[in-house]
């Protein structure tokens, strides 16, 4: 198992938020793997079946790779499959369909605001059109790495409005910004992590949306220490947690005693998170040009987005494997956040 051959490999980059998650739970879990940087002349790893990052590929034992996957909710499940210990999936069936749908307005909510913030201010802008190329290429010439940045920005900036950063959306998404920054500046006066004295897949999900917006780019960062200076710290901690001990399946916190925190959370979720995926899974079903919905009592408008209404039908499938009783206690959960729309 540790020998190089048969460790899980990992492309990805440092400036992507879902290859920082996925490179934290592999840590924290203590799964053998490597790091490469995807496209660098490092990254042996073949193309994937959609050309984004991260993609995990297991070794097939012959110096070639058996199988390649992208998408980090996915690939958290099937390494959940893999390997027993230090599981990142709450043993309480309710408890942990909870975590899947925070994981879910993580991913697809707050990652928003992180593409937001990296490319509408200037200086956001301009750090990140200086440093994304070297990612793939340390010695890239001073004429290359001019034209890099100028293509990225080119590139980056152009695709604001593909996920909802326009300038009449900005209100909606920095107002949400802050307010989870507020939730979690409260939660972590009290606590280590959202479900358990131990991390879960919600964990991991907002550490790698946060983790640019809280650590890298200027302009949230600022907004960040002023209101939230505990998430900033708990940043540094979720990066790498192959120090914190776990005891066997214990450290959950009981599904009907969360912290109010936590049904914040998931209140900001349902006046954000939960309007906007029914509204972009019912464009993508009449085939509509754009999405719309109320947010906040201001509208909120992009066009639709078909990766985003597979993950709607994600959440409704693993709230369909739920028994009676899981249901029940996950309901008395959701009801009254605006989430329980989402499920019916
Ligand atoms: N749903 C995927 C999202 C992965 C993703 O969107 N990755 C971005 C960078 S963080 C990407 O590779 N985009 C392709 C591009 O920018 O060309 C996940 O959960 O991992």
């Amino acid at each position: 198992m540790s020998n190089s051959a048969a460790q899980i490999v990992i492309g990805g980059a440092f400036s992507s938020p879902y290859s920082l998650k996925m490179r934290a739970v592999l840590r924290y879990r203590h799964i053998p793997f490597r790091w490469v940087l995807r496209n660098s002349r490092w990254d042996d790893i073949p193309a994937a079946p959609v050309p984004v990052i991260p993609v995990l590929a297991w070794p097939d034992g012959a110096g070639g790779y058996a199988d390649v996957m992208v998408d980090s909710s996915p690939q958290i499940t099937r390494l959940e499959g893999e390997f027993a210990e230090r599981s990142v999936v709450p043993t309480d069936p309710a408890l942990a369909f909870v975590d899947f749908l925070l994981e879910d307005f993580a991913d697809e909510w707050v990652t928003k605001a992180m593409y937001h913030y990296r490319w509408t201010y200037e200086p956001d802008i301009e750090k990140a059109g200086w440093l994304l190329p070297l990612d793939q290429n340390l010695q890239l010439d001073d004429g290359t790495h001019a034209l890099a940045h100028d293509a990225i920005i080119e590139r980056q900036v152009g695709r604001r409005a593909l996920v909802g950063s326009t300038d009449a959306n900005l209100p909606i998404i920095e107002g949400s910004y802050r307010r989870v920054l507020a939730i979690l500046q409260r939660h972590f006066g009290q606590r280590d992590f959202l479900l358990g004295d131990r991390p879960s897949r919600v964990d991991f999900a907002l550490y790698g949306q946060l983790k640019p917006m809280l650590w890298w780019d200027p302009t949230p960062m600022a907004v960040a220490v002023e209101l939230a200076p505990r998430a900033v710290n708990w940043i540094e901690r979720i990066d790498d947690l192959s120090w914190w001990n776990v005891d066997g399946d214990n450290g959950w916190f009981d599904v009907d005693q969360l912290d109010d925190t936590v049904l914040e959370l998931l209140t900001e979720a349902g006046r954000t998170y939960a309007p906007f995926m029914l509204a972009n899974a019912a464009a993508l079903k009449s085939e509509a040009d754009a999405m719309s919905c109320q947010i906040d009592g201001a509208e909120y408008r992009q066009g639709p987005f078909k990766y985003q209404g597979k993950c709607l039908t994600w959440v409704r499938e693993q709230y369909s494997h739920l028994d009676h009783s899981a249901r029940t206690r996950a309901n008395a959960v959701l009801t009254g956040t605006g989430c329980e729309a989402l499920l019916t």
